[in-house]
């Protein structure tokens, strides 16, 4: 199949060139001369693959802690934006991600919003929470956390040390839709109705409450400890298989549905063995990866990434990805697969070009 042309662009002519004139006093555009641009026979994204390497990111995130509280700035966090997405606060055309420092004794305003959000714990001792819908979570290196659309949350970080983590937001979706919604909390700190670890009692231990009904479209567990994820990944990894593409890949869950822990947004847990060559694949839904664990390089289409602890990296739609590892090697990423495949344009392609 001829994949680089679904439709040729007619010709123009001094009479059609009124006529254009005429349709664009009145709103109105000929299709012919877009149609090409519009239906591509394969995705054209406008995001590039970039790497964020995390040596890079630290000292600025820093700079930032000395020039702007947490209150001052509501969060303080460096936007990673995709490098042909400049001002628009997007790592792919579908989602926003970025870096945010709570430093000690900080406490980040409550509240809520119609966007939903992860975060990937990079740095910290286990001393910061954050707060969702009534209950602390103690956030701790490569902890998964959710805050579920329209919940108040709130961080904060009484310890001595300052807690980093990756964020993961749906933003360009929501303001798609033109479906934005904010407020804030009357209090800075929200009031705690449950304790610490409720939710994953609760919900996370292959046991549901006996009197629950599924509600809401998000997983009610929020928080998918490190220490449980890759306790997982270390014995599947013994038990085997390695996924030739994968490794050993897991995807996070909402465990009362089996589905996604969000409506838009997927992610997921990979081990890769030391000397691992993974086979490419490319997928519609653009992934961002963060590296939770040792070394090792990817390629992303024309791009080739060398990345370590806490690196980030972008890998855009449809454009072959693969992992080599060259120590053990943990990947966090997430995309917004889920939203695709609620609406059934999600695709991938396994060749092995
Ligand atoms: C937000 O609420 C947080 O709660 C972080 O930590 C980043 C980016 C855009 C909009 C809301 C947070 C955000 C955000």
């Amino acid at each position: 199949m001829d994949t680089t042309t679904f439709y040729v662009k007619p010709g123009t002519s001094a009479e059609r060139k009124d006529l254009y004139e005429r349709l664009h006093a009145k709103n109105t555009a000929p299709l012919w001369e877009v149609l090409a641009k519009l239906v591509t026979p394969e995705p054209q994204s406008a995001c590039v693959p970039a790497l964020w390497r995390y040596d890079d990111i630290r000292p600025l995130l820093m700079d930032a802690g000395r020039l702007i509280t947490a209150k001052e700035a509501e969060r303080r966090v460096l936007v990673l934006e995709n490098p042909a997405l400049q001002g628009r606060s997007q790592i792919t055309s579908s989602l926003y991600a970025g870096v945010q420092l709570v430093m000690p004794g900080e406490v980040a305003p409550s509240h809520r919003h119609a966007a939903s959000a992860l975060r990937f714990v990079i740095e910290g001792e286990g001393t910061a929470y954050t707060a969702v819908d009534g209950e602390r979570t103690t956030m701790r290196p490569g902890d998964f956390v959710l805050t579920p659309f329209w919940t108040f949350h709130d961080h904060g970080n009484p310890g001595g040390q300052p807690v980093i983590w990756l964020d993961g937001l749906d933003v360009p979706i929501v303001n798609l839709f033109d479906a934005s919604f904010a407020d804030h909390h009357d209090e800075e700190t929200q009031p705690l109705t449950r304790r610490d670890g409720d939710a994953l009692a609760r919900y996370g231990g292959g046991l549901l409450p006996i009197e629950h009904t599924p509600r809401g479209l998000s997983s009610p567990m929020f928080s998918y400890p490190y220490a449980r994820t890759r306790e997982v990944l270390d014995t599947l990894y013994r038990n085997g298989p390695v996924h030739p593409r994968y490794g050993v890949k897991m995807q996070y869950v909402n465990p009362v549905t089996g589905g996604y822990p969000m409506p838009t947004i997927a992610a997921f847990i990979q081990f890769l063995p030391g000397s691992f060559k993974g086979t490419p694949h490319r997928s519609t839904d653009a992934t961002v990866y963060c590296v939770a664990e040792g070394h090792g390089r990817t390629q992303v289409g024309e791009a080739a990434f060398a990345w370590g602890p806490h690196d980030i990296f972008v890998a855009p739609s449809w454009q072959r990805v693969s992992h080599e590892a060259l120590e053990d090697a943990v990947l966090f990423s997430f995309s917004d697969r889920a939203a695709q495949k609620a609406l059934g344009v999600w695709r991938e392609d396994e060749e092995t070009v």
